[in-house]
């Protein structure tokens, strides 16, 4: 057996092995909770009078603790300064997900936006994100990630919203029930399987060369 042919049964092997490996896995993550701003009200339409028009806080002590974006769901206003519980005019959101995202959509369960341009960006890309609902309001949204936005959360394994409501032009109170991604993923193969199947090349490799020596 020459290199040639050697290096083709590898590299056959190689394809052979490592096709099957990859399998489409369902990315559902969610960030807060579904439970209508922390009061109870329906996640889309009318939401009724807020409990309080400013500082508002419905999280549970888990959401009021995290770091991960749920801690700005379930308060009015949510990225306003003195007028809601949180400290900052903006916020990131981490969805982590396992894999390699190939499909997503992020859905936002948001209230009282007034047409307001807010800055938004999805892994560094921006969002269009201006919505005129009108007071007391609540819209649950749907964001398809672009390729651009899915290669960017690929390189750190979550997809990362950034929001800010511009300190300068908006007095918009606004907030949000949750944030969550749907979609599919390439599951990445296990260590194990890893090993296994680098024994064996090693091992086939190891073969070739003895017959070669003939
Ligand atoms: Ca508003
Ligand atoms: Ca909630």
């Amino acid at each position: 057996m020459n290199k040639k042919i050697l290096g083709l049964v590898v590299a056959a092997v190689l394809l052979f092995a490592f096709a099957p490996v990859t399998q489409a896995a369902l990315v559902d993550v969610m960030v807060g909770d579904l439970d209508g701003y922390g009061f109870g009200a329906p996640a889309n339409g009318d939401i009724g009078t807020w409990p309080v028009y400013t500082n508002y806080d419905g999280r549970s002590a888990a959401e009021a603790a995290a770091t991960n974006g749920a801690q700005i769901t379930d308060v009015y206003s949510a990225l306003f300064p003195s007028y809601g519980p949180n400290p900052s005019h903006e916020a990131y959101v981490y969805l982590p997900f396992s894999g390699s995202l190939t499909s997503a959509t992020l859905q936002i369960a948001m209230a009282d936006f007034q047409g307001y341009p807010f800055t938004a960006r999805v892994n560094g890309v921006d969002l269009p994100f201006v919505f005129n609902d009108g007071f007391e309001i609540a819209v649950t949204r749907q964001f398809i990630l672009t390729s651009a936005m899915i290669d960017a959360a690929n390189l750190v394994g979550q997809v990362e919203l950034y929001m800010a409501r511009p300190d300068s032009t908006s007095g918009d109170f606004i907030a949000f029930d949750y944030f969550q991604i749907k979609g599919e993923s390439n599951a990445v193969p296990e260590p194990g399987t890893l090993m296994l199947l680098g024994s064996g090349l090693f091992g086939l490799v190891g073969f070739g060369r003895k017959r070669l020596r003939k």
